[in-house]
């Protein structure tokens, strides 16, 4: 905010006006799994619930539709925390030897 305000006197009251928008919100960016034939589905679950803090119904329903459909939304987040989820699904995975993914998508929110 180094832009010199506005200023301005209303009723003997000196005003001063930012000049500067607000900053930009960060963005948004979804974090998708993704399905493959051989990480057990119990695994997922845990994954959801311990990575993502799911609920166990939730994570539930998350798993059966990447199961289903091939991928699913496990949230949205602001980059930085998007990539840290992604690292930590990774390394359970490499950890338990599954081949689970998981990846970031931006999404149309600004
Ligand atoms: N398809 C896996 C199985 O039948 C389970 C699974 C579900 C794997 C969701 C990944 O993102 C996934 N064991």
């Amino acid at each position: 905010m180094t832009e010199k305000p506005i200023q301005r006197e209303e009723d003997g009251v000196l005003i001063l006006e930012r000049t500067k928008k607000k900053p930009k919100k960060p963005g948004k960016y979804a974090v998708v799994i993704l399905n493959d034939d051989y990480t057990p589905r119990d695994f997922v679950v845990w994954i959801l619930q311990t990575v993502f803090h799911k609920s166990h119904g939730d994570a539930n329903r998350i798993m059966l539709e990447a199961h289903t459909t091939g991928k699913a939304m496990c949230g949205v987040f602001p980059l930085d925390l998007a990539k840290t989820m992604v690292t930590e699904v990774r390394n359970f995975a490499d950890q338990y030897e599954y081949p689970l993914e998981c990846r970031i998508e931006a999404t149309q929110e600004e």
